[in-house]
């Protein structure tokens, strides 16, 4: 299934005299305090995240899987949701793969299919947190800080056959996830783990084609209960330094424990130049997989103002790579995607319409009052009409969650793909 421009259009039509009176009356309003407008808008046009593969299915928690009708049965079919969740938005032009779930058999349809629809291949995943049917080696002891070297070869093999399978879609970039840690202390050596698992990284590094980046996700708990090897984002940066210039620390959102600073770490990560990727959810306790933005909005909006800084201030840091890592058992998945993408748009149009210029004064100044104001002014300022413009300006849904229930999407994919097609993924 595929949206068509006529059906967005005719989905817009009855919202757009609303619309252009309220963005007439933000963008004078702004206009007024000193901010240029088009600008904001323009960078929200060209903001592009990717949706993980296995978004689009319900997840399951460690009790139990609800699979949601329609589901994508196939990569084809995986693609085709992201594609319209890209013609509703105009915002999610990518999609970030997961090997050996998202195995292609034909590479050139696959390529096809997605430049058809507008999708890039952005970073893709290894999994070697699973034991695969009919695998020699077991990970159940651990996989890259393996001390069982079979385990551990089969692991450094497997990321690299990933590596192959990317460059035939043309993705740039490896994302890697360890689940390896232990649940009780004393159970391994940490140094001799951290000692493996650096070295595996090294000789994955070693395999990328030139053009190519290394992302290392850290995650401080889950699904070891007692140590992580890769804990915190000082032993991705630690192991991406040891990698090379191409290895960089990416940062999930959820992987931090409750109130971890996480707008700091971004800031850090930036001025040393080695934030890779970022994986956009949000939590309440740890690795919930929860709607970006539905729990905590403001620290959102603080760690954007980080990333706008440094995307202003710091060009020995790389484009970031944007993805959304989630997985819900409860909404309609491409639901929640559009709920999560309309998040990330809010979030960064606010930190777009921060005046660094005058919170550095302020900063400067002692103005601990101002400082805080800057920001909170920019919070507190409904910039849907903004985040509306963009999408509208690309040939988008002026809202579309809105549009996407309008047009009755779900129930199509279930008349075209069955009630009981299953996506693969958790
Ligand atoms: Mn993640």
């Amino acid at each position: 299934m595929q949206l068509t421009k006529d059906q967005l259009l005719s989905a817009n039509e009855p919202g757009l005299r609303r619309h252009e009176s309220d963005y007439n009356h933000l963008s004078d309003k702004l206009s007024e305090a000193g901010v240029a407008v088009e600008p904001v808008v323009d960078a929200l046009s060209k903001f592009q995240v990717a949706i993980p593969s296995w978004a689009l299915g319900a997840g399951g928690t460690r009790f139990g899987r609800f699979s949601f009708h329609g589901e994508p049965g196939t990569l084809e079919q995986k693609l085709d949701d992201v594609g319209i969740l890209h013609a509703l938005t105009q915002t999610a032009g990518a999609v970030s793969l997961h090997i050996p779930w998202d195995t292609p058999t034909d590479y050139a349809a696959v390529r096809e299919h997605a430049a058809e629809l507008g999708l890039a291949f952005d970073a893709i995943n290894s999994n070697t947190f699973q034991d695969q049917p009919g695998a020699v080696h077991s990970y159940r002891h651990g996989s890259l800080s393996a001390t069982d070297e079979g385990a551990r070869q089969q692991a450094i093999e497997h990321n690299l056959r990933v590596v192959e399978i990317g460059e035939k879609l043309g993705s740039k970039s490896l994302t890697v996830w360890l689940a390896d840690g232990t649940n009780f202390p004393g159970q391994r050596n940490f140094q001799r783990n951290l000692v493996q698992t650096e070295d595996s990284l090294r000789q994955i590094y070693a395999g990328l084609p030139a053009d190519w980046k290394l992302f290392i996700e850290y995650k401080p708990y889950e699904p070891n209960f007692y140590s992580t090897v890769i804990q915190d984002w000082g032993t991705s940066f630690l192991l991406a330094n040891a990698c090379g210039d191409r290895a960089f620390t990416l940062v999930d959102l959820g992987h931090h424990l409750p109130n971890t600073n996480i707008e700091q770490i971004v800031s850090t990560l930036m001025l040393k130049g080695k934030l890779g990727g970022f994986h956009f959810n949000d939590s309440k306790y740890g690795d919930d997989d929860l709607t970006v933005g539905s729990v905590k909005p403001y620290a959102l909006f603080l760690i954007f103002n980080e990333l706008v800084y440094g995307m202003r201030n710091n060009p020995q840091n790389p484009d970031l790579a944007w993805m959304i890592d989630a997985s819900h058992n409860v909404k309609d998945p491409l639901e929640d995607l559009l709920q999560s993408l309309e998040a990330i748009q809010l979030a960064y149009a606010r930190a777009l319409l921060v005046d660094q210029d005058e919170l550095a004064t302020a900063q400067g100044d002692h103005d601990v009052v101002r400082c805080q104001e800057i920001l909170q002014n920019a919070f507190r300022t409904d910039v849907r009409p903004l985040v509306e413009r963009a999408r509208l300006s690309r040939g988008g849904a002026l809202h579309p969650l809105g549009a996407y229930r309008q047009l009755d999407v779900r129930r199509e994919l279930v008349r075209e793909r069955g009630k009981h097609t299953v996506a693969t993924g958790l």
